[in-house]
């Protein structure tokens, strides 16, 4: 008997001795944003070597490229014969659509889907069930046996940026695509102009750029992008399934235009100059010269349609008040379907005669959509007591808006359900940058919030909601979002008490 302990007692010290070395880490688990649609998670894990074998059909660059990332990420390395296979499979399943997909974890991994935008979320899927960083010294990394079936419930999953009050430069643009298809959103709205700056090159008005580009909101970053970033921009955008919808605002919240090209304005109109206060609506493109301001207004969409494929330019016509508002807002939808686009107006263009597939985006709770619906519209929405982004993460942010709502916490933007207002092609959620100047403070108002409304997006509207069950998935995808270097909002309602 006491041999036989001792025995045992030497075999489970060998044993301990051996199991440092490949001590599991188990990543996050089966923490995953948005919540997939159906996930069966089985007893057992694999553990993945420093190797892996890759068999990916041919024809999902994207899919491909990303996951060449994510495993260069963590220090994997690809090889003709590792124990694990990593498969990238086209099928044919209609339940999956354009963006679903099905991921299966055992003995090896397998990615099927009907497109590579399906693939290319199979694998974003993938990322978050692995470590966001290496694992230190000797550990493995494992997963969890677990089958996903996935698919988004809205095909317009937004995030919107005001680059024009104060600018974001390239560099941030694309840390925040790669963030976006992270959570799987995959609509960045830039509105690029407004009063205070215009930031978009446009070769036929070059004074747009060098003069309305060098203005900001007061304490902002002035500045604007040549074509030759946009269109970079828009591939790295389009390599990662983001659509960016470029938005010029029309035919108010145009200061930045008028300084550069005073004609556009009515000739009575005095304050011709730059502009960096807070104040909208104050100024128009002179809607008593047509023959002024309708070749502007095709010239400059014209050149934006070149640089942006997006299906939808959106040309604003928010927050004023004009006899000939919506003549206007009907021409310059003319404009766009002329270019062979939709357009996209926000909700006070509804009253406009428009082709019932321009896209109306709400912002107002309030808004009465019946009639522009009975119209034939769809709608984008951007309620701003959820989805305003520059009101703040809670009651009292300094340097946040609060004429919406004093607050727009976490939870608040968990719960919207876009039920509310059918018939939506999807949501999105706005970051207005009269507050917000650097980078940082951009973090702080779009994370984690832009989880959620991630989440809302792809989420089934008639499935039970679950905070406390997002809570946690979110506080396990920490280290995530650490790794991807974003200054997030940190409050401890949101990642509970314990320190990072
Ligand atoms: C409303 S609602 C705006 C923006 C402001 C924002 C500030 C709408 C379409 N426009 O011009 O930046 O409020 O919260």
């Amino acid at each position: 008997m006491a041999l036989r302990a001792l025995l045992v007692i030497v075999s489970m010290a060998v044993l301990a001795a051996c199991v440092p070395a490949r001590r599991a880490v188990t990543g996050n688990g089966v923490a995953i944003i948005p919540a997939p649609r159906a996930m069966t998670v089985a007893p057992g894990q694999l553990t993945l070597g420093d190797t892996v074998t890759v068999h990916a059909d041919a024809g999902n660059p994207d899919a491909r490229r990303a996951l060449d990332a994510a495993l260069g990420t963590l220090g994997v390395t690809e090889a003709a014969q590792a124990p694990t296979v990593i498969a990238l499979h086209r099928i044919d399943d209609a339940a999956l659509g354009d963006e679903g997909y099905r991921l299966h974890i055992d003995t090896g991994i397998t990615l099927e889907a009907q497109t590579d935008a399906g693939l290319f979320y199979a694998v974003e899927t993938l990322r978050q069930l692995l470590p966001a960083t290496p694992p230190a010294g000797q550990a493995a990394i494992t997963l969890p046996h677990v089958t996903i079936t996935d698919v988004p419930a809205y095909r317009w999953r937004g995030s919107s940026l005001d680059v024009a009050r104060s600018f974001l430069p390239v560099a941030y643009l694309k840390a925040h695509i790669d963030r976006m298809a992270f959570f799987k959103l995959n609509r960045l709205h830039l509105h690029l102009t407004d009063d205070q700056g215009w930031r978009i090159e446009i070769k036929a008005y070059p004074r747009l750029a060098e003069v309305g580009g060098a203005s900001a909101v007061k304490g902002g970053r002035p500045g604007f992008y040549t074509q030759a970033e946009l269109r970079d921009l828009v591939a790295y955008a389009a390599a990662r399934h983001v659509t960016i919808v470029p938005e010029i605002d029309l035919p108010s919240h145009i200061q930045a235009a008028i300084s550069a090209y005073p004609e556009l304005a009515c000739n009575d109109v005095t304050n011709l100059g730059p502009y960096d206060g807070l104040e909208v609506g104050f100024n128009i493109l002179c809607q008593q010269k047509p023959e002024v301001i309708y070749p502007f207004v095709r010239a400059v969409l014209t050149e934006v349609a070149a640089i942006f494929p997006s299906t939808y330019l959106h040309i604003g016509g928010d927050e004023i008040k004009n006899p000939l508002y919506a003549d206007f807002v009907a021409r310059a939808a003319g404009i766009v379907n002329d270019l062979g686009r939709k357009a996209i107006v926000w909700e006070e263009g509804s009253v406009a005669d428009t082709r019932p597939d321009t896209l109306l985006q709400l912002w107002n709770d309030q808004y009465d959509t019946a009639p522009a619906t009975a119209k034939g519209h769809r709608w984008i929405l951007s309620p701003c007591s959820y989805f305003y982004l520059d009101h703040g993460n809670y009651a009292g942010q300094p340097n946040t808006q609060t004429w919406c709502r004093n607050g727009v916490p976490l939870d608040r933007v968990y719960r919207f359900d876009p039920r509310r207002f059918p018939p939506a092609v999807g949501v999105e959620a706005a970051l207005w940058s009269e507050f917000v100047h650097t980078d940082a403070a951009a973090d702080n108002r779009l994370w984690p919030r832009l989880a959620a409304v991630a989440e809302v997006a792809w989420r089934d509207p008639a499935a039970p909601q679950d905070y406390p069950g997002f809570l946690h998935r979110l506080r396990a995808l920490r280290p995530q979002f650490d790794a991807m270097h974003i200054h997030y909002y940190d409050g401890a309602e949101v990642w509970g008490s314990a320190a990072k």
